[in-house]
Parts: C-alpha cells; structure tokens; sequence
C-alpha cells in the first residue's frame, strides 16, 4: 500500500482502499504544498480520512497532462466506438463496485445509503453507458449551398475541460459532466468539492482500470478559492463547466473571461410548485415533498416554494404535514428506512438553521421542524423537517435559496397570479405544477420562466433530458443530446467546386 492510500472500514463494517493523493496523468501525486484536507463523517462528526489538496501548481500539472493526452494519438485518434467501448467499460466497473461507492458517498456526504445505492449510483452508471453509446454518433452535416461548393460541418472536442462540481451529488455530478466530455473526445481536469472527494478518488481508479489513457481524466481535491480559482483562470483550459452556487458561478464567468472559456453553469434555485384546486391531492402532497425533502432538500432543483390554490390550502397543509411525519424518518443513514440524514456540513446545517431563525423572526408561521434534530446519538448535523406558511413575497426566507428540509407554503387565487408569483424570482432552474386539466397544465408549462417544468411530479429528472436553468440559474444545458452540445464544437469546411476568381 503506497502513503496515498488507505485501508477504511465504513460504518456498515464495508473495507476498502481509500485512494487519498490526487490524480494525474494516471498516477496517485501528493500536493506538491503539502495542503491536505479532513473529510468529515457529517452523521457523527468524526473524521473520515485527510486527502491531499491541489494548489495552483498542481492544477497547471493536471492541465499539461490534460492537453498532453489531448493531442496524443492514443486518444486523439482512436475513434468514437473505441471511446464508447471505454465508457462501456468504465460502466461494468461501477457497476460492479457501486456498493463500495454508495458506502462512501453515504458517509462523506451524509445521504441515506438507499437513496446513494438505489438512486445516484444506478444513475451514474448508466449515464457512462448512455454517453457511451453515443461516442460514435456524433457526427456533422452536409449543407446544401450552389453547385459550386461542397460544405459540410464536422463536430470537433473542445479540448481540455475544467469541470468544478458541488458536493450534494459528488459521482453523480462527477458523471454529468464527465459523460459527455469523453464521449466528445476532450479531456478533463475535475475538482471535487473539498467537502465530499472521498467516492470521486474512488472513482479515478476505475477510470485506470477501464483503460483510459493518462492525462484523459485528472481529478484534484481542493478548495474553491485555491484549486477551483486556478482552474477558472487557466491559460491552457478551453472550457469551464460548473454547478454550485450563483454567487460562485458569478465569480467563474469573470475568471473565466480571462481566455474566454467555453462554459456551462448550473446554479442556484427557488423553484414554484403550483398546486391547482383541480389537482389529486394525495398526488400533490407526495410529489411536493420528495420535490423539496429528497436528498435533505440539498437539491439545486427542489420546489422550495409551494403555491396551493386558496380553496384546497388548508387541506393541502394538513395533508403534508401529516405525510411529512410518516414518511420523512430523520436518522442514521445507513439505517434502511431512513429518509433524511444530516446536512453535509456544520456550515451547512448553521446556514439552515440561520433560515429557520429568519423566518421566526420575519413573522412567518412554522407549521412543523424549525429547530435541531438530536435524537440520532446527539451528533451529526440533523435538522428536522421544517415547514413555514403564512410567508410574504418579500421575505427572505421566500426569496433566497435555503438548500435544506425547508419549505415555504402560500396560497393563491387565479391562474395569472400563480404564474406572476412563481415568475417572481432571479432564478429559473426546476418548476412544477398539478392540475387534472390538460390545457391548463400545458397553457401554464409555457409560461413558467425556468429550464425545467414537471407536469403532475416534481424533480424526477431523467439523464436522457436536458438540465439546466434559465435567468441566475445558469447557462447551457446538461444531460441528454444537449450535454453532447455543450462538450462538441461545430467545424465549417467549405470545399471551392469550381468557383473561378
Ligand atoms: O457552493 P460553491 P457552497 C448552493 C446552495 C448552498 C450554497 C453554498 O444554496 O447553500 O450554494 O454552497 C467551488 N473559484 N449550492 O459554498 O461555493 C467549490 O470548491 C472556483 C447549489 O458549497 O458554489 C465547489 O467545488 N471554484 C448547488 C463548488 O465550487 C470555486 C450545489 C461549489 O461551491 C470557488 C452546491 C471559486 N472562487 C451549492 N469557490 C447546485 N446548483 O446544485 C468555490 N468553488
């Protein structure tokens, strides 16, 4: 075992080998400052394991050997089904350690085991194999012009890749960006968020063992403000793709500016639920709770604002919390019936809680939770359901993203005042809405001004369909045809037929 390595038990008695250096040109490397970063286990606040942390010099190695293995043949030119096959490849690998990847991603980041093993990790296996099956049909057009020239685009790789993910979904937002870059034929330089690196150094392993040539993938641990920086304003980047907070995202552009990267952003959200009087209730009060609950509610698309029409509000506030208490079991994650673990950070969980206090002291009325939840061993950052109504437009806790077991719910009166209120807002990521009446669900869909818009669900997300927000909550798209958009660059060749000067 090298020093940049160790053997783990987990809390559910799983052993593994812990890769803790960062990854370059196919090789565990210490940080060449010797920064290193704790992980900690947000349920008891122990730490987990200290990993290395990139600082600028590491990220311009990571970048050489980005674009060293960019121009080598043996990735250059091996061809759309050869890059498939090592996708496919990278696929049977996860699948075949997708427990011990679910065990960490449960311990680093906090999220019930079921929800890591049943839900992210079946995601990000197939999205290796989705992206897979698309390396070899990404193809240009030929374009109909005179008979004097012959014009046709090709769709090229971008280049070296920078992608900065969050820490609510690590794999899986390492596999969103990581699919379509190497279906495309680009080569990346990641940065895990320096709160949960522990499942993507995991990862970075299976990549080797798949067979991607060094350099094609580089993965560093490191903070924002070092690594993260370093990678926005690098020379040799040609692309920056991020998700995190609008503030973060802001600062990227302007870094970014510096050579003009290509970029995709995803950021922050306060998406409406719009629940209409026509709606099935039950459906309603289910959906509207995985929609802000799910995942501790740390979910860049959770309906976080809930819009129920007046003559079926009180009903719908009864009915949810009443399903709140039986279903939302706050507890040990590796427990099988919890629903909720921890918030991923005390940073986190203080930030929440910081919202809770504003609403109290904003004169909203807390229906449920709003405080502390001690009863998992009294450790950990557990924080109970919380559930506000009676809350005005202009408050904050209605205004700004929480990122928590958080909602706000307010009533309405007319269709035009439901759309109004759930436009009103800088952000425009996820939308949904509940009516039985199919032209009202799709006259609404329409004029919703966000990326993404559920009819009769909330946040049942698909990696075969475009993610991504309007307004502050982003740029570009991920996921389906449109991640290949987002990592490929059309190329004209114009090809003179006979044209005469
Ligand atoms: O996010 P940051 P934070 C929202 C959510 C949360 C808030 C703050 O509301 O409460 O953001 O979380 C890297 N240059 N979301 O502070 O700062 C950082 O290291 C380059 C929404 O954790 O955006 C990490 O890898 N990189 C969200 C990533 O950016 C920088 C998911 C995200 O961190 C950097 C997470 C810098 N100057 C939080 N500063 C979503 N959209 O899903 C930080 N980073």
């Amino acid at each position: 075992m090298s020093d940049l390595a160790v053997e783990l038990t987990a809390p559910n008695g799983r052993k593994y080998t812990q890769p803790t250096g960062l990854f370059i040109n196919n090789e565990w490397v210490k940080s060449k400052s010797g920064e290193k970063i704790t992980s900690i286990s947000p349920a008891t606040e122990q730490d987990i394991v200290t990993v290395h942390a990139a600082g600028a010099d590491d990220v311009d190695d990571a970048v050489k050997a980005a674009r060293n293995a960019f121009k080598d043949p043996s990735w250059r030119d091996i061809g759309g089904t050869e890059r498939g096959n090592l996708m496919y490849k990278l696929y049977q690998l996860i699948e075949e350690h997708k427990e011990t990847l679910a065990t960490i991603e449960t311990w680093d980041n906090g999220k019930a085991y079921s929800v890591a093993l049943n839900d992210d990790l079946t995601e990000v296996a197939n999205v290796f194999k989705y992206y897979g099956g698309y390396a070899d049909k990404i193809h240009g057009q030929v374009i109909e012009t005179t008979p004097a020239k012959f014009a046709y685009t090709v769709r090229e790789p971008i280049g070296v890749c920078g992608q900065i993910i969050p820490w609510n979904f690590p794999l899986l937002m390492a596999a969103w960006k990581l699919g379509p870059a190497l279906a495309c034929g680009n080569t990346v330089v990641m940065k895990a968020a320096e709160q949960t690196p522990l499942s993507i150094l995991y990862l970075a392993n299976l990549i080797k063992e798949a067979g991607f040539p060094p350099g094609v993938v580089n993965i560093l641990n490191g903070y924002g403000r070092v690594a993260g920086a370093a990678i926005a304003t690098h020379l040799d980047i040609d692309k920056i793709a991020f998700t995190g907070s609008t503030a973060t995202g802001k600062e990227i552009m302007k870094m970014a500016a510096i050579n003009m990267k290509n970029i995709t952003l995803e950021t922050g959200g306060k998406s409406p639920l719009i629940v209409f009087d026509d709606a099935d209730l039950d459906q309603a009060v289910k959906w509207a709770h995985v929609g802000i609950m799910y995942n501790q509610g740390q979910v860049c698309t959770a309906t976080s604002r809930v819009f129920v029409q007046e003559g079926i509000y009180d009903k719908f506030v009864a009915a949810f919390k009443e399903h709140v208490k039986a279903t939302s079991k706050v507890g040990n994650p590796f427990e099988d019936d919890t629903f909720q673990g921890p918030q991923v950070t005390k940073l986190q969980y203080d930030r929440v809680l910081s919202y809770i206090e504003a609403g109290k002291s904003e004169g909203a009325k807390l229906e449920m939770g709003g405080e502390p939840f001690k009863d998992v061993g009294g450790k950990g950052f557990f924080i109970a359901p919380t559930v506000f109504t009676n809350v005005k437009d202009d408050m904050k806790i209605y205004r700004e993203e929480v990122f928590g077991p958080f909602v706000v719910i307010t009533s309405f009166k007319t269709e035009e005042e439901a759309i109004t209120r759930a436009n009103d807002s800088t952000y425009g990521l996820g939308s949904a809405l509940f009516t039985e009446n199919i032209t009202k669900a799709h006259r609404v869909a329409r004029r919703i001004e966000a990326g993404m818009v559920w009819i009769n669900s909330s946040n049942d997300s698909d990696f075969r369909i475009p993610f991504g927000g309007v307004k502050q909550s982003g740029i570009g798209r991920e996921l389906g045809e449109a991640g290949l958009e987002a990592y490929s660059q059309k190329k004209a060749v114009h090809v003179n037929l006979g044209t005469k000067l």
